[in-house]
């Protein structure tokens, strides 16, 4: 039984580095050549073990980061790195490896508490194959129950107040501008200039929930299912992305990935 604080940690990080190396053994086929490496703390694990492969195996391959973080990670491990700026249009990544704040039993995702989700995005929705890596504290029946600090929208900083108006109106409990990291004043401002609004939503419904029978999903009483949810935010004026990914429709619609895949214990 876990008793300590310190227990619990070790726990959580056994958990990520397992929930890596299992990711990368199952989906990182050795012929693969271009690999989608995304941010966060469950990532490092992830190049971690994809360094452990070797240069047999990685020296063929070239890593394509979601940010500044991913970045120096693919250059510390010695692995190839390109920019997803320069993969021709026509090209895929084979896959793409990345971490989630939350992830419910249809393998939608909160993302973004890092604040790259737009990056994150761009390079997921560039993958023929998406695979998540979470540890168990990341898995719920339906988002917004483990991650309750709501979902994080990227926005351009003048339509900020415009935003928070809208969310609210929609339902959104308190959203609020993300403050700067500690030691910074103002708003986090992202690698995009823009800023981060977490807004949170009751706990969504899945869309098997909603239609005959179900509930509406589609606002009414505050409750909202994720595809509609997600389709309502993103067309608000003045937001640029929104960490809500969504197998069904999200990363289809945008690229022809594939829904996501979790590898997590
Ligand atoms: C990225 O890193 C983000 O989308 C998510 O916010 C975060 C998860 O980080 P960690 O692996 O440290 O929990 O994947």
């Amino acid at each position: 039984m876990v008793t300590t604080v310190e227990e619990q940690a070790k726990l959580v990080e056994a958990s990520k580095r397992l929930a890596a190396f299992q990711a990368v053994k199952d989906y990182l086929l050795p012929e693969y050549t271009r690999i989608g490496i995304g941010s966060g703390s469950t990532v490092v694990y992830v190049v971690d073990a994809i360094a452990a492969l070797g240069p047999d195996v990685t020296s063929k391959m070239a890593f394509y980061p979601t940010g500044s973080q991913s970045e120096e990670l693919i250059e510390a491990a010695g692995l190839n790195l390109q920019y997803i700026s320069k993969l021709p249009a026509g090209k895929q990544l084979d896959v793409a490896f990345d971490g989630a704040d939350e992830v419910d039993d249809d393998l939608n995702l909160i993302k973004g508490g890092g604040a790259c989700l737009w990056q994150e995005k761009i390079v997921a929705a560039s993958a023929k194959q998406f695979v998540c890596v979470a540890d168990f504290r990341k898995l719920s029946a339906r988002l917004g129950t483990a991650w309750k600090k709501g979902i994080p929208i990227e926005v351009l900083p003048m339509a900020a107040p415009r935003v928070l108006d809208e969310l609210q109106r929609m339902g959104a409990q308190n959203p609020r501008i993300r403050p700067g990291l500690p030691g910074k004043a103002g708003a986090i401002v992202t690698d995009n200039g823009m800023w981060i609004i977490d807004a949170p939503f009751a706990p969504l419904l899945l869309s098997k929930d909603t239609g005959t029978g179900g509930q509406a999903g589609d606002g009414t009483n505050g409750t909202w299912a994720v595809d509609a949810l997600a389709d309502a935010l993103i067309k608000i004026p003045g937001v640029a992305e929104i960490g809500l990914f969504y197998g069904k429709n999200g990363l289809q619609v945008a690229s022809g990935a594939q829904k996501p895949v979790a590898a997590y214990f």
